[in-house]
């Protein structure tokens, strides 16, 4: 598939995608979530990648969804649209996801980000869903992972002022892995990506499967599923290799088998 919305590349094993159009501050039409959906499908398929950074480029992530796009549709053609099945499938999303967020990202921009594993942000960064100010509230995530990362009444604050949060309080709060220089938010984001992918992708995946569980459901049926995904990666070679490579003191060589 050719991109008109984003631009795709591989370095190393690390999948890079980034959201392009710029004259419209990167605002998520349904085409670009068409586009993102299936690049990252793509990704999920290429055993030579470990894990996937989505970024917005060096001066803004996104500006959240189409507000043009939307401000057309009806309560039906929004229902049958239903276009936050494409956060959905980001939340979903098998492999590791890096944020790497440069300036803002606000709306679905932000709803991005939440439904990501990593966030790397600028100084200058900002977060908000400032969709109460154009007569909505967020709808692709943002009422459910917020809350989730940065507590309530953060989350309540954020969502009905519309007001955004800089780096510092993201930091502080929880949305935020790490604070950079604006222009080294990129290779954080890649450093951190190709770290990840130089593991095991069986154990990689099972570990964000595990602790994705821990958001939706009770400690003891957690703590269960942890258990049972534990004891499905003794069935890997690359645990078999993994702990010979540390008894006879020597790097592992893992194979995603
Ligand atoms: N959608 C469409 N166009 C946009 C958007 C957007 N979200 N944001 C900016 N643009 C366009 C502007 O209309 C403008 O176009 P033009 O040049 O034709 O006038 C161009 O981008 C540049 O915008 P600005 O001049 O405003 O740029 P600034 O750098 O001055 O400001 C801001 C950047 C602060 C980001 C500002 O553009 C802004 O406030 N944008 C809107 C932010 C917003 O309200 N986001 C929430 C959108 S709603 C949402 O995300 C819902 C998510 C749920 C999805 C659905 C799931 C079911």
């Amino acid at each position: 598939m050719s991109y008109e919305n984003i631009l795709v590349e591989k370095r190393n094993r690390v999948g890079l995608i980034t959201l392009n159009r710029p004259s419209v501050r990167n605002a998520l039409s349904t085409q670009l979530m068409r586009e993102l959906l299936a690049a990252l499908e793509s990704l999920a398929g290429d055993n030579e990648v470990g894990a996937v950074v989505i970024t917005g480029g060096p001066k803004f992530f996104s500006a959240g969804a189409d507000i043009k796009e939307m401000s057309e549709k009806t309560l039906v053609e929004a229902y049958l649209a239903d276009m936050g099945r494409f956060w959905d499938a980001v939340g979903d999303y098998p492999k590791p996801l890096i944020a790497a967020v440069n300036g803002y990202a606000y709306g679905g921009g932000l709803e991005m980000v939440l439904a990501c594993d990593i966030v790397v942000c600028s100084e200058d960064a900002k977060f908000g869903q400032p969709e109460i100010n154009i007569g909505v509230f967020p709808g692709a995530g943002g009422t459910q992972r917020l809350p989730r990362i940065v507590g309530k009444y953060r989350a309540m604050e954020m969502i009905l002022t519309g007001r955004p949060i800089s780096a510092q309080e993201a930091y502080m709060l929880g949305l935020a892995n790490r604070v950079v220089p604006a222009e080294s938010v990129l290779d954080h984001a890649l450093g951190i990506a190709s770290e990840i992918a130089s593991k095991s992708p069986i154990a990689v995946r099972l570990a964000k499967e595990a602790v994705k569980a821990a958001f939706n459901t009770t400690l003891d049926a957690g703590l269960l599923f942890e258990h049972r995904l534990f004891y499905m990666a003794f069935g890997s070679e690359d645990k078999v290799e993994g702990m010979a490579a540390f008894l006879e003191k020597r790097e592992p060589k893992f194979k995603g088998r």
